[in-house]
């Protein structure tokens, strides 16, 4: 955002200061905690900011000529067509206005679609309706487990009081250690899901038989949440993702807690793993 509001134009600080105000996201995009996501929430800004000049500037001049030339002033309407210079501005004004938005946003574009060299490689798979995941690469690998909403069924049903993370709460959340590239595939098991955390600015399809993928770097570590974002089924709504940023040491932590997880469940399966070894794994 900072760099947007560098064009600044003279009436720009009132919509600024009504930004800075809505900091806390209830009135706009979740605050950015990635680099991708700071991109994205300047370009929405500078967007908005472009629409509200040209909304300003039209609508100004229509106010204007309606009340300045009105009949009962006695205004006669002019006749003339076809004035080169007028038509020439309003083709190369909408053009480059439509470049000054088009080259942050293929920017952005680019850099979202680059997830080489990443720290860690989580596979993220959509099932109706929960979330598995799979650490494939790097610090942790190995480690899976399944994501479901633990929100009480009670509080669905209306039979008792929501909680502040209503339908936003998963048993087993993802968990990353701060500053590091991850690196997101996703697929699904049954029908298109999407992987979508907003504070992030990551939105991937999940689609059975492919694999695609996205990637974040969060640079501050804390819980951030978000939901499927495809139309999946009858529980769309209840299939939300949790994601834990959290410093190198907790992070190694976790990775050993669920290493001895998987270890004791593994045990006492141990006479059937030989047959079926993808339980053991
Ligand atoms: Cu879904």
């Amino acid at each position: 955002m900072r760099h947007t509001t560098r064009a600044a134009l003279p009436f720009a600080t009132t919509f600024v200061a009504f930004t800075a105000s809505a900091s806390d996201a209830r009135y706009n995009l979740q605050t950015p905690v990635t680099g991708i996501a700071e991109q994205i929430h300047g370009m929405h800004m500078l967007m908005l900011l472009i629409c509200l000049v040209i909304f300003v500037a039209v609508f100004g001049v229509m106010f204007w000529s309606v009340f300045k030339h009105r009949k009962s002033k006695g205004a006669v309407a002019a006749h003339f067509h076809e004035n080169t210079a007028v038509e020439i501005a309003w083709t190369v004004v909408p053009v480059l206005i439509l470049l000054g938005m088009a080259y942050p946003a293929t920017k952005t574009v680019i850099a979202m679609k680059d997830t080489s060299n990443p720290d860690i490689t989580i596979k993220a798979t959509g099932y109706q309706w929960m979330w598995g995941y799979d650490y494939l690469k790097g610090e942790g690998e190995g480690v899976r487990f399944v994501s479901m909403m633990s929100t009480p069924r009670e509080q669905i049903e209306g039979a008792a009081a929501k909680g502040p993370n209503y339908l936003l709460e998963v048993d087993n959340p993802v968990v990353v250690p701060v500053g590091k590239k991850i690196r997101i595939l996703t697929t699904a098991n049954d029908v298109i899901h999407s992987w979508w955390v907003p504070a992030f600015g990551v939105k991937q399809d999940a689609i059975p038989g492919f694999i695609r993928d996205t990637w974040f770097r969060a640079e501050q570590e804390g819980v951030y949440r978000g939901n499927c974002a495809e139309l999946c089924g009858k529980e769309h709504g209840f299939m939300p993702i949790e994601v834990h940023v959290v410093s190198a040491e907790k992070y190694a932590e976790w990775v050993a807690a669920q290493k001895k997880r998987m270890a004791e469940q593994a045990q006492p399966a141990a006479p059937q793993a030989s047959a079926n070894p993808a339980t053991a794994g």
